[in-house]
């Protein structure tokens, strides 16, 4: 197969669009994809500081090198969940690409704030692990981002994350959380920073050919408590489908966006007395916990690389 754009011979093949590329041409196309949507959508203005939320792998990795690349100076957030080698590994990997694009991460360790890593406190406090993961996460990288005066917050969810988080929300009616997952979420001043996916559009195959092609070095093992999600089995069946009919994915999720409005997300307007974050009970859930196992310390956020 030939590059569509110079001839050569094609490295990538995307079936969703029709098109087969060479190395070159694919890194600049998906950049390309990246700036427009980012554009298109109003994700990040002019002049924004971005802070990006970097696990360590592939998605968040590669979007904060294509932020970079695109000409949006951004900066790094990475939560330390205390899961043993797991994220002491995807520390590492978050510490080089901050050392390749010089630019900082902001990284907070939940066994220095909290005294424990995230399944130990889930564990007392009898919740599931991925549920109190997100609830500290969506924490965290908010008060990162309000306390650091960043304008907007960036995640790396890709095209087959919202699209099988899409497909839950439909299989079970969760009215609650179906328009909450929008491409870009406002902000309330001093409250809640902006929230945006530039990745919205792009799939998961994309972004490992992406990955390879660039260098980026990546976690590659999954988080040991990642197993058995049922986000898991909803992306094979969506796989499924896609194989059969190459574009349902990106047709299944721009359907939506046009039926989701601008910012679909209803905002709590109520808000904790101790450190202003949405909530409906006079203390959010983080401060109660906080309060509970909290090292005494407040929430601590470490600067990496350390020399820079
Ligand atoms: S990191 Fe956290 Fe995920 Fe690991 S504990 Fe679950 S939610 S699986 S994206
Ligand atoms: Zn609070």
């Amino acid at each position: 197969m030939r590059c569509k754009r110079c001839g050569r011979d094609a490295n990538v093949h995307i079936r969703a669009h029709n098109i087969a590329l060479c190395a070159e041409d694919f890194l600049s196309f998906l950049e390309r994809r990246v700036s427009e949507t980012t554009r298109k959508y109003g994700l990040i203005s002019k002049g924004q500081r971005a802070l990006v939320c970097v696990s360590g792998g592939k998605d968040s990795l590669s979007l904060w090198y294509i932020l970079n690349n695109i000409g949006i100076e951004a900066d790094g957030f990475h939560i330390h969940l205390g899961i043993g080698a797991y994220s002491d590994k995807s520390l590492s990997k978050v510490e080089q690409m901050a050392e390749r694009l010089a630019r900082k991460v902001h990284v907070t360790f939940l066994q220095k704030t909290l005294g424990q890593g995230i399944a130990e406190l889930a564990k007392r406090l009898k919740r599931q692990t991925c549920s109190l993961c997100g609830t500290l996460k969506r924490y965290l990288m908010n008060r990162v981002a309000i306390e650091k005066d960043y304008d907007v917050l960036v995640l790396g969810h890709n095209l087959d994350d919202e699209a099988s988080a899409l497909l839950g929300n439909i299989l079970y009616w969760r009215k609650e959380y179906l328009w909450r997952k929008h491409i870009s979420l406002e902000g309330i001043e001093g409250h809640l920073a902006k929230k945006v996916k530039p990745l919205f559009l792009i799939s998961e195959r994309e972004m490992a050919s992406y990955a390879f092609l660039r260098g980026i070095d990546y976690v590659t093992d999954e988080c040991p408590y990642a197993a058995g999600a049922k986000t898991l089995l909803y992306k094979e069946l969506l796989n499924r489908v896609e194989e059969e009919s190459p574009g349902t994915k990106i047709r299944f999720v721009m359907g939506y966006l046009a039926q989701a409005g601008r910012d679909g997300e209803k905002r709590e307007r109520q808000f904790c007395k101790l450190c202003g974050y949405p909530s409906y009970a006079e203390r959010c859930v983080v401060c109660r916990i906080l309060e509970r196992f909290g090292t005494g310390r407040p929430v601590a956020f470490e600067v990496y690389p350390r020399t820079g």
